[in-house]
């Protein structure tokens, strides 16, 4: 199946809101309220119902087509790819999220796509907190032949984290990527190891953390934005992964989360297998949301 393929089916719960042999113009009310289900937010829905009264539709598959637009162009700005800049050795980047979010998963599946680009890729075992999240890690470093730098369970995340910049500069690998573990954002101890985290990895090298992503389960609707926010004041965001747009009928809270941080979108997930994780594009997104 193609990555098309599987974000389409992936996104048939929230297309099924969509069904536009049932809404024409008139009903106006029922894209409303599909939009409002499929989690796009209240702010982009009254300007996307405003933008089709605007336009006055002569039927539904002139309203999808204005509605469709209305979402890349929506989107389009911050679908935007995770560059990894040579000049930076190694290009560092911190993996942050709730637990069960898909970090562990998408830190792999990004590896093993950089790795297929060429460059030296190397992982840090930063939740030491999880039974089993390490072996984890060392998993997708045997699938793609790279370094996973590690400390015993339990061991300080932090002192970790500093030895593996310094082994990966000694290495010549080209991106780190610290892993670390899920924390509520409710949790003050959890995200104070989080700021020490980052002090840390400043300490080892100034200019790091190059890209600090925030990985988001879609199923989790607006709940997202909570997220988002949480994360936001302890350490600065650089960009979203949004990941489990497989079976879940809020895929339109991309949309809410672009429209409040406008922070870039560099990827989503559609499964758990290494090639369901893909960049971001507004049209792909657009057609699949829609069916
Ligand atoms: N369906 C689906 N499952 C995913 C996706 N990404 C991760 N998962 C699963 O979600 C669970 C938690 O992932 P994990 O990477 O361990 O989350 P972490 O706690 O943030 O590190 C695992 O069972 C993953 O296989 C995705 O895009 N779609
Ligand atoms: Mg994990």
């Amino acid at each position: 199946m193609s990555w098309l393929e599987k974000l389409k089916l992936g996104m048939k719960k929230t297309a099924r809101l969509f069904s536009f042999s049932k809404i024409d113009f008139e009903s106006l009310e029922e894209l409303e309220d599909a939009l409002l289900m499929a989690d796009v937010g209240v702010l982009s829905v009254d300007e996307i119902i405003n933008e089709i009264k605007t336009q006055k539709p002569k039927d539904a598959e002139e309203m999808k087509l204005i509605l469709k637009n209305e979402i890349i162009n929506r989107l389009k700005p911050y679908a935007v790819p995770l560059e990894i800049e040579n000049d930076k050795k190694p290009f560092v980047v911190l993996m942050v999220g709730v637990n069960g979010a898909g970090k562990t998963t998408t830190i792999g599946k990004l590896g093993s796509y950089y790795k297929s680009k060429g460059y030296q890729v190397s992982f840090a075992a930063g939740d030491t907190f999880r039974a089993g999240a390490v072996d984890q890690l060392k998993e997708w470093g045997i699938r793609n032949k790279s370094h996973v730098y590690t400390t015993t369970p339990g061991g300080d995340a932090a002192a970790l984290v500093y030895d593996a910049i310094h082994l990966a500069k000694k290495n010549k690998d080209d991106v780190l990527f610290i892993d670390t573990a899920g924390r509520l954002q409710n949790r003050a101890d959890l995200m104070e190891e989080l700021k020490k985290i980052n002090r840390v990895i400043k300490k080892a090298d100034p200019t790091a953390p190059h890209a600090t992503l925030l990985v988001l389960d879609a199923t989790v609707g607006q709940n997202a934005l909570v997220q988002v926010e949480a994360f936001s004041k302890i350490t600065e965001i650089t960009g979203l992964i949004m990941t489990k747009l497989d079976g879940t009928a809020k895929g339109g809270i991309l949309l809410a989360l672009s429209k409040k941080f406008k922070l870039p979108i560099h990827a989503i997930g559609v499964g758990e297998q290494i090639e369901d994780l893909s960049s971001f594009t507004a049209e792909e997104y657009a057609n699949s949301l829609l069916g």
